[in-house]
């Protein structure tokens, strides 16, 4: 099987809503065959029309490393098909076994096209909200390697943003939760992401310059969970919350 078959595999998984068997488990590849099936896959979307709207950061925080069992940084790609309005409902049939988990936001400003360090990363930032992620691994039970969730576009599957606060505001230390159904079931700090979710962006940057991954302006970039993900029920109002920045919400229909 070849990176090209992979890629078709897992898009496929995910255009109709069903689980495969891991790749690694009979096929070894490498990390970096993974971003090439990762490119390839998200090829495929955009001949459908999908549209890059930006990056998404993976495993900033040791409650998700730990939840996976994968503990290197991983970074994917969003689509204009993946973004939901704040307040709009999200169509569980075209999911498999969606998770949400609660995130910071940035809205790119400034072109970045070069890796930029944390004191400058700042002048490139128009905006910071608070947000809900959407994954669902395209793997029977969400089990992967650090090399299958990578191709797997890094489980990447929805995304809302709430409205979007001014980038002076100090993220350092900001307490996150996720709320279904009114009941806060996981409760951390942005100070999980790295050390301070500014770090994230920082590691985005230098991971798209690698990659060749120009971050365009008007671009988000999600800084990646500062808790688990939970497994999302039809019927269900899932919410975002992040002291000072606000709330963000969906419905599951
Ligand atoms: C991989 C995606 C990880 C995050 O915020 O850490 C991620 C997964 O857990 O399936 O989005
Ligand atoms: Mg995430």
């Amino acid at each position: 099987m070849n990176l090209q078959d992979i890629a078709k595999i897992l898009d496929e998984a995910a255009k109709n809503a069903q689980p495969v068997t891991q790749i690694s488990s009979e096929h070894s590849f490498s990390e970096s065959d993974a971003y090439v099936i990762q490119q390839k896959s998200i090829e495929r979307r955009y001949a459908r029309g999908e549209k890059l709207i930006g990056l998404k950061m993976g495993f900033t925080s040791k409650a998700k490393m730990e939840q996976m069992g994968v503990h290197d940084l991983i970074w994917g790609r969003l689509t204009d098909d993946m973004l939901y309005k704040d307040g709009g409902q999200l169509p569980f049939q075209k999911f498999i076994h969606p998770r949400a988990e609660p995130e910071i936001c940035f809205l790119i400003k400034k072109e970045i096209n070069t890796a930029v360090p944390l004191s400058e990363i700042k002048n490139y930032v128009e905006g910071i909200a608070a947000a809900i992620e959407i994954i669902d691994s395209r793997y029977q039970n969400f089990k992967f390697s650090l090399e299958d969730v990578i191709a797997d576009n890094c489980s990447s599957a929805g995304l809302v943003i709430g409205e979007w606060q001014s980038p002076d505001l100090p993220i350092d230390d900001l307490k996150i939760e996720l709320i279904i159904d009114g009941e806060a079931v996981q409760t951390g700090t942005s100070a999980a992401i790295l050390g301070n979710p500014w770090e994230s962006l920082v590691a985005a940057a230098r991971l798209a310059v690698r990659y060749g991954e120009t971050i365009t302006a008007g671009s988000v970039i999600m800084a990646g969970a500062a808790t688990s993900a939970v497994y999302l029920k039809k019927g269900q109002k899932v919410s975002a919350k992040v002291e000072s920045l606000g709330e963000v919400s969906l419905e599951v229909v």
